[in-house]
């Protein structure tokens, strides 16, 4: 049996991908570490728990000898428009911190998932059905520092033999934990907006086209990728991996389908903006789906009606 950890799980991705890992893995061989265990209390009091700076190294070689760990999925980042606020700290949790899972993971021999992104993408990147393999020359300090995780993570896997694996996920649309920070975080505050409120104010432009995924579909990528035949893998760090492309004018009306008097307003800002120009406005995905046999389920209208489902209970219980 497999023993997991996951480091920054009480962000998006990880407030979801540590339910999915202990039902498939049973509860006692998942760990689940943030910054600060308060939030991590009410989201999983069913397993183990424990704190994790992803910057100190000790911290993490300590949960992972502890629990004898073999997987680290390590999720910590600064989002793409907060990144450009904050660079340092953005390069310091994204690259310091991935420096540290990939040195403790050389020395106890564990594997290491860690997210890249359309981020990655950018300075005369293809825009349409980028390519696999291709130019990358990130503006931000996000994008900078996911081309450089790439690279570290494929001349750990080279060099000393660590089983480095990554996709470059799109935007995530979830609704359990909102995302902080992200160019693409519109598309899952708009859902929200919608159902409060009937109308929502985009930051990008109509015909901003950028690849998104639903929540089910991002997880179940990390966790196939990580359980994929080795022997079938010819990349490793980073998948294209994507399952639909919209703009704000598609999802706008997508809701209007099910919401008819959504109005949808237009304050654009220019970080953002600038950031989803430089990104692709599809992905060509193929080597995900040949490699280890990637094929999302959700689009976007499945996931329309998923979304306002889901964000209308919660409205009803009170928890928004
Ligand atoms: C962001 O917008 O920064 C992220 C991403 C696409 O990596 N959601």
């Amino acid at each position: 049996m497999k023993k997991i950890l996951v480091i920054g799980s009480a962000g998006q991705i990880g407030s979801e991908l540590i339910s999915e890992l202990r039902t498939r893995y049973g509860k006692n061989n998942v760990v689940a570490s943030d910054i600060s265990v308060g939030r991590l209390k009410d989201l999983y009091d069913d397993g183990p728990l424990e704190v994790i700076d992803v910057t100190n190294k000790q911290h993490i070689g300590n949960v992972v000898i502890k629990y004898k760990i073999d997987t680290i999925y390590n999720l910590a980042a600064i989002l793409s428009a907060v990144g450009e606020q904050s660079p340092m700290l953005a390069w310091n949790i994204g690259i310091g911190g991935l420096l540290n899972c990939l040195e403790v993971a050389k020395e106890v021999k564990c594997a290491v998932f860690t997210p890249s992104s359309i981020g990655a993408f950018g300075g005369g990147t293809p825009l349409d059905f980028t390519p696999q393999d291709t130019i990358m020359r990130p503006q931000t300090i996000y994008g900078i520092s996911k081309v450089t995780g790439e690279l570290l993570s494929d001349y750990y896997y080279k060099k000393y033999g660590v089983d480095t694996r990554s996709v470059r996920f799109p935007g995530i649309i979830s609704n359990m934990t909102l995302p902080g920070g992200g160019t693409t975080d519109y598309a899952v505050e708009i859902y929200y907006d919608a159902v409060t409120q009937k109308s929502f104010t985009c930051p990008l432009r109509p015909g901003t086209f950028l690849d998104m995924m639903y929540m089910p579909d991002a997880i179940n990528a990390a966790i196939d990728l990580m359980e994929a035949d080795p022997a079938k893998l010819k990349h490793r760090n980073a998948f294209n991996v994507t399952s639909m492309s919209f703009d704000p004018e598609m999802i706008a009306a997508e809701i209007r389908k099910h919401i008819p008097d959504f109005a949808m307003n237009y304050e654009i800002e220019p970080v953002k903006q600038g950031i989803a120009e430089g990104w692709p406005n599809s992905m060509d995905d193929s080597a995900a789906r040949e490699e280890w046999g990637w094929n999302p389920k959700w689009n976007l209208q499945t996931m329309t009606v998923d979304m306002l489902k889901m964000i209308r209970e919660k409205y009803a219980k009170g928890l928004i």
